[in-house]
């Protein structure tokens, strides 16, 4: 029996059940339909089919570590110009000393990402990751966009591939998802005009993937684009990935990001719709997704992208009760502890950074949603602990753990 109700949809379903990818009008086909939990129900059929009952969350920490941007992209609400009133950088000691604190109280990841800030110094960048690295050695650092990327190649007189190379050798240890919003030339000149276009934003990752740098994706949503453009940024991840995957298939294995050395090549690890939160920005007037428009694009995500293992519900914009119902149609991570985030502040939480989940809540919205939570590394790896909650070394874990 197909899972849907809306007759529009079962050519979709049987696709989606035999295994073949969705197209274009596919994709604009689910966004029309209503019946949502059809459309949940196949969401969650490949979910499954990928993770079982898993949904990873991780001890994290994000820093952002300047607001100020040369950009003034119309949704956000985050940048301020140098001297304004709220705008801040912070010192590399600064950073190094969030990212102290954060792995002292058993994180194992820092997100870094701020602002294109038009004075600070590329060395200032690698101090950084270099700082963060001598500091807590075991810290996964998953730092900047691939809009900084770009602006830092600017900066430095450097190729993207020469700026990764140089920042990978400083600590960095994967990149981040943001700066995609929606690969649409339409969109990007009314909405964040200024900013790299799509064909930069793929170089960067492209290369990432080369040198055997692990990325995310992101596609913001909800703001002025349309239904087929979100089908085709979708399907544009979906493609890179396929690019990606086939040439780590056909690449020999070793961990070593160096250009004179063979080492494998990476891939996309997740896809995070993110569900654009008007307040505050130039598209203030826009009413924002709905829930049932969220849970739509999520699944819509995981249906479109079967190639990028794992899609996130990303509780800072979807919200903690939509994105613990996500966990039905589609979704299998849920980002982390967080602990301070300055990009995006719902009701509730406006005039404050401290956004903040704590371990024993997420695995309570897990266990709730009727799945097991597992602790993840950035890489997706499991992490153990003893019962002070201490890391148990990956190698020293019994094969029945
Ligand atoms: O690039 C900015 C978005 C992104 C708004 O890789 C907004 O694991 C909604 O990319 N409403 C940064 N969204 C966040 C990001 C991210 C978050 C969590 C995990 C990962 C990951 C990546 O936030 C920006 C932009 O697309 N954004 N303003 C807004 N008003």
């Amino acid at each position: 029996m197909l899972p849907v109700q809306d007759p529009k949809l079962r050519p979709i379903a049987e696709k989606i059940l035999s295994g073949k990818w969705l197209d274009e009008s596919d994709g604009l086909k689910l966004y029309e339909s209503r019946d949502l939990h059809g459309i949940g129900r196949l969401a969650n059929h490949v979910c499954e089919s990928l993770h079982g009952d898993v949904v990873y969350y991780n001890r994290n920490r994000h820093i952002n570590y300047t607001n100020v941007c040369a950009l003034s992209c119309k949704f956000c609400s985050f940048y301020r110009k140098r001297g304004e009133a709220g705008a801040y950088e912070m010192t590399v000691e600064e950073v190094v000393a969030a990212a102290r604190k954060a792995s002292e109280s058993g994180a194992t990841e820092v997100h870094i990402v701020g602002g294109l800030h038009p004075w600070l110094k590329f060395d200032y960048y690698l101090n950084l990751l270099r700082g963060i690295r001598q500091a807590c050695p075991d810290l996964h650092i998953k730092a900047f966009t691939a809009v900084e990327i770009v602006h830092l190649s600017r900066i430095a007189r450097m190729s993207v591939r020469e700026v990764l190379i140089a920042l990978s050798e400083a600590g960095l240890g994967s990149l981040p998802g943001g700066g995609a919003e929606i690969f649409d030339d339409r969109v990007h000149d009314e909405v964040f005009k200024g900013k790299v276009r799509q064909d930069k934003w793929f170089e960067v990752h492209r290369t990432a993937h080369q040198l055997g740098i692990y990325s995310n994706a992101t596609m913001l949503y909800g703001h002025v684009e349309k239904p087929i453009e979100r089908v085709r940024h979708l399907i544009k991840l979906r493609e890179l990935q396929q690019e990606s995957l086939s040439l780590k298939k056909n690449t020999p294995s070793a961990h070593m990001v160096d250009p004179d050395r063979q080492h494998s090549s990476a891939c996309f690890n997740c896809l995070i719709p993110l569900s654009f939160i008007p307040e505050d920005s130039e598209l203030g007037h826009l009413p924002g997704p709905t829930g049932l428009a969220d849970l739509k694009t999520l699944a819509i995500a995981r249906l479109m992208v079967p190639n990028i293992p794992h899609i996130k519900a990303f509780w800072i914009m979807q919200s903690i009760h939509l994105s613990q119902v996500a966990l039905s149609w589609g979704c299998n991570d849920l980002d982390g502890t967080v602990v301070w985030y300055d990009i995006t502040k719902r009701e509730g939480q406006r005039g404050t950074t401290h956004q903040e989940l704590h371990v024993q809540d997420i695995q309570r919205l897990i266990r709730e949603a009727r799945r097991k939570p597992v602790e993840r590394d950035t890489l997706y790896r499991p992490v153990y602990r003893d019962t002070n909650g201490q890391i148990i070394r990956q190698e020293l874990v019994p094969a029945n753990v």
